[in-house]
């Protein structure tokens, strides 16, 4: 009799330890999977197009501190510029590269702005859609230079959401509810935008990124108190990103210049 329950303790201790065997292998099996398409992801690729939105990894430099547009930002038109923010005083021969498939659709040279703190270089505004591929050097006072890349993307059907407005030489934004109305808009250029503060609580106008606001410093606006308003007309095609600085995280608007 002790036997016979010794042999039924040993299948069923066999038993357990076999399915606890067949449970941490099958876990350690998804685990490698993770990891390797975790990895696939990490290639780097500057061929992609917008139907294949791929991003790489990006690769800051020394005193890198933000970009606009944002790594992996998808946006519905081409924005007027790349810049680049620091926190260290930039010098020559600092260059941004805006490729795609091998080709530069930057414009002109890389400009340091009076402060030092960001580079900026325009782009085509026909470029065509897909994932461009920044590539930087930043250079510092010492001759020393620091290499560094991100990727964004241009989807101009994503413009289908934004508020017609195009062929008005006036249009209004009204903050309200810690909101803009409309959060995304198409203008025609030479349009003027003002924003209308309704509510008891002071608003802001500053471009991306926050806090460094460096995208387009002419939209960057002082407190602006209920009642009243801040205007900028636009005379550059292309896309603009801003934010309130007070409600950086909520308070989000696109101008699609047109
Ligand atoms: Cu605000």
């Amino acid at each position: 009799m002790r036997r016979v329950i010794m042999i039924i303790a040993i299948v069923i201790l066999a038993a357990t330890a076999g399915y606890y065997f067949f449970i941490i292998t099958k876990s350690r099996q998804q685990k490698l999977s993770n990891t390797s398409k975790s990895e696939s992801n990490n290639r780097i690729i500057d061929t992609s197009t917008a139907e294949n939105l791929d991003f790489t990894n990006p690769k800051k430099s020394a005193h890198y501190e933000t970009n606009t547009p944002a790594h992996g930002e998808i946006l519905a038109g081409v924005p007027i510029n790349v810049v680049i923010d620091f926190n260290f005083d930039l010098a020559s021969p600092s260059e941004i590269k805006i490729n795609m498939n091998g080709k530069d659709f930057g414009v002109g040279n890389t400009v340091i702005d009076d402060g030092g703190l960001s580079m900026r270089r325009a782009m085509k505004n026909d470029a065509p859609d897909g994932i461009y591929s920044v590539f930087y050097n930043a250079c510092w006072p010492d001759g020393s230079c620091h290499n560094g890349s991100f990727q964004f993307a241009v989807n101009r059907s994503l413009s289908s959401d934004f508020s017609d407005l195009t062929n008005n030489p006036e249009v209004t934004i009204d903050m309200n509810s810690l909101q803009f109305s409309d959060e995304k808009i198409r203008i025609s250029n030479g349009t003027k935008v003002t924003w209308n503060n309704l509510e008891n609580v002071a608003h802001f106008i500053n471009t991306n990124p926050h806090p460094a606001h460096s995208y387009y410093p002419v939209m960057n606006s002082r407190s602006i108190g209920q009642g009243e308003s801040f205007s900028v007309t636009f005379n550059e095609a292309g896309i603009y990103l801003y934010h309130c600085s007070a409600h950086p995280l909520t308070m989000r608007g696109y101008i699609l210049v047109e």
